[in-house]
């Protein structure tokens, strides 16, 4: 296992350190190796309230079928939908703030592109090693796409399919024939957090052990990209109406500058406003971009008063 400092929270017998003293560490860890681990971020009373509310589902939802998503394990999606205590993990201040930090340059804001349950079963085999950036067919490399956030609801080791991850493999070509020699292996008690780049390449392990490992996936994404899980079917301005503001600007219920995204010529958002359907376009200018449109229109009138057309 690559040595990736950890420092463990929430534990009843240990202070915890100030998190976000801490992300400069982590942000390093995640940047150097492309992951890193906050052991027990989660306490023990929202781990139990977001398993009381998901272990019907985990029951209800048959096993996947196919070569990615696997044979013996189950996945669903719509956490918010289905944990109202889901919400808290996916509005975490330390992940937030490492989301500004990595995709925050890249777009006017970044989005939750997918939550899903996870349980690997007993008998499953490992998964195939790939990167989540996948997904997006263009060119990869200037930008980091996607963080994936892996909150641990059951304890993660070799033996139960804990996640591998291949240390540094964001600055290599990807290759699916990389060897568990060279792997971590996210071992991590219940309540943990794995965070992860979506160029690195990494994959579920073998359940090796006689009990399932759980865990929850919640992936952010740059603002502008189209998200692997369609928020608006899933959580369509009925349901997000219930939801904070936080969350539904996370869903994408909020304009991305200039253009994208929008309803009618605005933000989104106006839909928890209003129900008209005749509403005014309005730009929705970053301020560098109106200024250069100024410009335009002033040194356009300055020319037409000298008398140039
Ligand atoms: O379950 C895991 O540990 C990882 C799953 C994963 O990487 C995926 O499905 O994209
Ligand atoms: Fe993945």
């Amino acid at each position: 296992m690559y040595n990736v400092s950890r420092c463990s929270h929430g534990s009843a017998h240990r202070a915890p350190c100030s998190l976000l003293a801490e992300k400069a560490k982590y942000l390093d860890q995640l940047r150097a190796h492309g992951y890193f681990i906050v052991e027990r971020l989660a306490d023990d009373a929202l781990l139990e309230q977001v398993e009381r509310e998901l272990e019907p589902w985990f029951a209800a939802t048959p096993r996947c079928r196919g070569d990615f998503y696997g044979w013996n394990t189950t996945r669903f999606g719509a956490l918010l939908l289905k944990s109202r205590a889901s919400h808290e993990l996916v509005l975490n201040e330390l992940i937030l703030a490492i989301m500004d930090e990595v995709l925050g340059p890249h777009c006017d804001w970044y989005q939750l592109n997918l939550s899903q349950g996870i349980r690997i079963h007993p008998g499953e085999r490992q998964q195939v090693p790939h990167r989540d950036e996948e997904m997006w067919p263009c060119a990869k490399g200037r930008a980091e796409y996607l963080v994936n956030v892996m909150w641990a609801l059951s304890d993660y080791t070799a033996e139960n399919g804990a996640t591998r991850l291949w240390p540094r493999s964001q600055f290599a070509s990807l290759s699916r024939d990389v060897t568990n020699e060279h792997a971590a292996i996210a071992e991590m008690p219940r309540g943990s957090a794995l965070v992860y780049l979506g160029s690195v390449t990494h994959c579920g392990g073998a359940n090796l052990s006689n009990a399932p490992r759980t865990g929850l996936i919640l992936s952010y994404s740059l603002g502008w990209l189209k998200q692997y899980e369609n928020a608006f079917l899933t959580y369509p301005p009925q349901v997000a109406s219930e939801f904070s503001k936080p969350i539904r600007d996370l869903l994408g219920y909020r304009i991305h500058r200039p253009n994208l995204g929008g309803y009618e010529g605005q933000d989104p958002a106006v839909l928890f406003e209003t129900d008209s359907h005749t509403l005014a376009a309005i730009d929705a200018i970053p301020p560098a971009v109106a200024l250069e449109l100024q410009a335009h229109y002033q040194n356009r009138a300055a020319g037409l008063e000298g008398g140039v057309g």
